[in-house]
């Protein structure tokens, strides 16, 4: 007979519990059965059912707690560096993964939609279920996200209709945009096994103003849109806060019920106790449930990290180590179990790797890192964060009863200082408690089952249970969390976690006496009237061989600190479990006959021990092939230590040339070609001055980047007057025939304004007496915009008007033709965010192969004083052994006062601006595969400096920000130069 990975886990399972379950009965029958949680899920081609009620989701009819993590494939623009996030993720216990798809990355104009290079949604999501993760979708339309106008394409912004409305002319698009992407989303569904795709999202974060019916008839257009795309999962959207907006009920779905659910946001203050929003599921007073009472608790996002401003720590921005900082592991702990606590049981963080808003994508509120403070970093590299989540994620997936939860009386005796949360499984009887101390002394309090006292450390929490499964056995209780049990070969292995020096107390029911044997570390037992109690000091890994007791199998009981914690690996394969220990990560495990193929990162040189099925008996481990012996813990163990990684040396940046633009501020300059800027309406919320054309960029096709004006006119006058909208951070210069008018910026935002501020400036220049006579002249005025405002009220901000909006001239009234010059067509690979209206930029400067030979050569530093744009370019070649996954960034520093920005392009690739004096960021991710870490590579740097104090570059290096051998195998991105743009 051949059994289907499924059913063979499924008789695995029903083995493991001493049951006899037929196969696949349970899922047949609809009942949740118990168990260790099934294999990943995997675009298998079967039929699954996908449901929910009060307590969880149900897929095939068994419980699944989501334990995901947000990833934004648009903020790493190399698709092989998917898999190596996604990887990451399910390693360390996630088993979903949640994704945005952003409108403005796909569209560069009407009817026109790119899903392939960088854009390949497809292969996102196949790379999603080949990692075994199911997916969240979350394609808007509109997504906030920090991104430009909250992911509505720059076309989008010049169009009539009200926005996230159910304006028939907004539909029009919207249905337009949700047809392509649900294509290929429909391929995806786990409903038919085409892939893992379980849940989908209307909208983001829908303001609660717009309850009427443009709301409600919008929310129920888009439910019947998706549906009628073949969208079968179950969809849901995420209210701003746990208000009771959009649930169930508050629009039509159709005369479809059962198949929509209600999602809250939660981005609560890290320095105050975390908030109770109520329990979901049954028991519990406040809140919580009472909102929808028939879905189960449900976190679309819940804050992992912040973003941050721009401006460094004396105004907005703090900069990311601090969100890691005040979001740390123990955050993680107080505020991650609190929600399992409180009944959610679909719980997405966001972010969990941040990534890069590289090129115009970001909104203009943050700058272009958006690390987030994520538990993986801008440079994909595993933080400490990841630790909590890795043993919280383990622990849901072995341990099913915490899918289905009840509140349990009250706990008494404890300490008042800690806030304790006490649960059950009403089919199991299984207990959790989720122990809380806000406060900031450590608390040390007796526990009711415990005889050794239990230690909450200052500002931590962790979760206690009794009556669950650990493998054959039960566990009495213990004061060290679980993280993990499987069957490996005939022993089964349950791991303990906690913090490294801490004393725990482990309790197993044993009918009779068993043989207990401590094979490492720091432990005591004893056994009395039916109950093993093994007492442990957390360091390291200590083991505990518990054979015979009533059981047929022994058990090894591990009990490990978070370090070692996070250097357990679980992996399940078809043919069963494995359990790794040592390596920085593991990626994949295999079963091939007798050899167990690993696969797998090092930093450091590293054990390698591995536990795995019966008959196991050689170990590979990135294609090499191990010596091994096995040891008393019924394992395989590498006789020598695994290498770390080899030294990555990095060439220093040289031979530079250099070359000015801004040709458009000279007074002969031809702009024939340019686009007369003569339209007198615009669907811009910002007003049209009287009597003067709309001078708005985006209402002549230009959306992103920089954006030129010359105005001709004829005549004197004193002073002219530039009126603009450009976003935080952009600035406006202005030429009158080639000679510098000035250069007008935007404050740095502090705190309170980087939110509010519309960012709008009139600046008035005087003209040079000489220049007042009668005559032809031009005024060439250059605007940086930053991006389009976010619309995250529903009230069409995102339309505000980009670049000059007004221009009055004193003393004389001149008539003006204006002519406007913005961003050639979208790059055909890189996307339309890719550049602006720089003439460098049109002319194709930054991209590689671009003939810049007769420009000069130059040195960094550099301190030369002039209003305007000059480019940098040079090429490096690097020889990354192709089994080292570096990290790359590049680093820019100087003297802080001085006023100048960079764009900085790689390989063509716009991946971000650099503000020298304004920061906070000076190192910018450059992703393997747009970085060839094999090959020579081309760097081009536009500097825009507004001449009232000597600019740079300064210093311009690369960095290693981190390094492991291992990695994924990166295929490099197509970067066409000019010959191909
Ligand atoms: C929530 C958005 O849904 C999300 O897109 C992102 O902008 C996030 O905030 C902040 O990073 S909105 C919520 C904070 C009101």
């Amino acid at each position: 007979m051949v059994l289907s990975r499924r059913s063979f886990s499924a008789l695995a399972t029903a083995g493991a519990l001493g049951l006899s379950l037929g196969s696949g009965s349970a899922a047949a029958a609809g009942t949740a059965p118990t168990g260790p949680a099934p294999v990943p899920p995997e675009a298998d081609g079967e039929r699954h059912t996908i449901g929910f009620d009060r307590y969880s989701m149900l897929i095939d009819g068994r419980r699944v707690v989501l334990w995901s993590g947000e990833v934004h494939p648009f903020r790493l623009p190399s698709p092989s560096l998917w898999r190596d996030v996604l990887q990451k993720l399910r390693a360390h216990g996630y088993n979903a993964v949640s994704i945005y798809v952003s409108w403005n990355y796909h569209s560069p104009a009407p009817g026109r939609y790119d899903f392939t290079g960088v854009r390949d949604l497809d292969l996102f999501l196949r790379t999603a279920a080949e990692t075994g993760l199911y997916v969240i979708l979350r394609p808007g339309p509109y997504i906030n996200a920090e991104v430009d106008a909250g992911g509505f394409p720059g076309w989008l912004t010049v169009t009539e209709g009200t926005a996230r409305t159910s304006d028939p002319a907004y539909l029009r698009h919207v249905d337009e945009w949700l047809t392509v992407v649900d294509r290929i989303v429909a391929r995806h569904l786990h409903t038919d096994g085409g892939g893992t795709v379980v849940l989908y999202q209307l909208e983001n974060e829908y303001a609660d103003h717009v309850t009427g019916p443009l709301g409600r008839d919008y929310m129920a257009h888009l439910y019947a849109k998706v549906r009628a795309d073949g969208i079968d999962v179950p969809l849901f959207h995420n209210d701003k806060g746990r208000n009771g907006h959009w649930t169930p009920g508050t629009f039509d779905t159709g005369g479809e019920s059962g198949r929509y659910l209600y999602g809250f946001d939660g981005y609560p203050s890290p320095v105050k106790p975390p908030p109770d929003w109520g329990y979901f599921g049954v028991g519990g007073t406040k809140g919580g449930s009472t909102a929808s009472p028939s879905t189960p608790g449900f976190m679309p996002e819940f804050g992992g990290g912040w973003f941050d401003p721009w401006g460094g720590a004396e105004f907005g921005g703090k900069g990311y180590a601090e969100s890691a900082r005040t979001r740390d592991a123990a955050y993680e702990r107080r505020f991650y179990l609190t929600n399992l606590a409180n009944g959610i049981k679909i719980h997405n963080v966001y972010m969990t790797f941040g990534g890069t808003s590289w090129g115009w994508l970001p909104a203009p509120v943050v700058y272009t890192s958006y690390d987030y403070g994520a538990a993986l970093d801008e440079a994909r590299r595993p933080t400490p964060k990841l630790v909590p989540m890795h043993q919280i994620g383990q622990l849901l997936r072995s341990v099913p009863d915490l899918a289905k939860l009840d509140r349990a009386g009250p706990v008494t005796g404890t300490d008042p200082r800690l806030t304790v949360y006490p649960l059950v499984n009403p089919d199991t009887g299984a207990r959790f408690h989720v122990v809380r101390n806000d406060g900031t002394a450590e608390v040390t309090t007796p526990v009711p089952f415990a005889r050794l006292p239990l230690t909450v450390p200052a500002l931590d929490a962790r979760l206690l249970a009794a009556g669950i499964l650990v493998g054959r056995r039960k566990l009495a209780y213990s004061t060290a969390q679980p993280m993990l049990w499987l069957t490996a070969g005939r022993q089964d292995i349950a791991v303990f976690t906690g913090r490294s020096g801490e004393h725990t107390e482990t309790a197993l029911e044993c009918a009779s006496e068993p043989t207990v044997t401590v094979l490492a570390g720091d432990a005591a037992h004893e056994y009395e009237s039916g109950v093993l109690r093994v007492s442990a000091r957390l360091g390291g890994l200590t083991r505990v061989l518990v054979e015979g007791g009533g059981s047929s199998a022994p058990l090894l009981l591990l009990l490990a600190d978070d370090e070692t914690s996070g250097r357990l690996w679980r992996y399940d394969t078809p043919s069963g479990p494995v359990l790794v220990r040592g390596p920085a990560l593991l990626r994949t495990a295999a079963l091939r006959g007798s050899v167990v193929e690993l696969t797998g990162d090092t930093v450091e040189a590293a054990e390698l021990e591995v536990w795995g099925p019966r008959g196991v008996s050689e170990v590979h481990w990135n294609q090499g092939v191990l010596r091994t012996r096995a040891t008393a813990s019924g394992s395989l163990r590498a006789e020598r230590l695994l290498p770390g990684v080899p030294d990555v040396r990095l060439p220093a940046l040289t031979g530079w040339r250099r070359c000015e633009e801004n040709p458009e501020s000279a007074a002969g300059f031809d702009d024939s070609g340019w686009r007369v800027a003569d339209r007198t309406s615009s669907h811009s919320t910002t007003p049209v001055p009287a009597g003067q054309p709309v001078l708005f960029a985006d209402d002549y096709g230009f959306h992103y980047g920089d954006v030129w004006y010359r105005g001709h006119f004829e005549g004197a006058a004193d002073s002219v007057s530039l009126s603009c909208v450009t976003g935080t951070q952009g600035l406006l210069m202005a030429w009158l025939d080639g000679r510098p008018l000035g250069t007008h910026r935007m404050p740095v935002p502090d705190r309170k304004t980087v939110r509010q501020g519309t960012w709008d400036a009139t600046v008035t220049f005087p003209l040079p007496p000489a220049e007042r006579s009668e005559g032809p002249r031009v005024l060439s005025v250059l605007v940086r915009r930053m991006q389009h405002d976010q619309d995250g009220k529903a009230d069409d901000t995102h339309k505000a008007a980009r670049g000059l909006t007004a221009v009055t001239f004193n003393g004389a009234s001149p008539e003006v033709t204006w002519r406007i010059q913005g961003e050639t067509a979208a790059d055909p690979v890189r996307g339309p965010l890719n550049h602006g209206g720089l003439h460098g930029e049109r002319e194709g400067w930054h991209l590689p192969g671009f003939a810049d030979g007769g420009w000069k050569a130059a040195g960094f530093p550099r301190a030369e004083r002039r209003q305007g744009v000059v480019w940098y370019r040079t090429e490096f070649r690097l020889s990354v052994d192709s089994a080292v996954d570096a990290s790359v960034g590049l680093t820019l520093t100087d003297d802080p006062d001085r006023a100048y920005r960079v764009q900085i392009f790689l390989n063509g690739w716009n991946m971000g601006q650099y503000i020298n004096d304004v920061g906070p960021q000076h190192t910018f991710v450059l992703p393997n595969g747009l970085l060839r870490t094999r090959g020579s590579n081309t760097l081009a740097l536009a500097v825009l400096s507004d001449g009232t104090t000597p600019s740079g570059p300064g210093e311009v290096e690369l960095t290693l920000m981190g390094s492991a051998a291992g990695g994924v195998p990166v295929s490099v991105v197509d970067s066409p130069g000019r010959a191909a743009g």
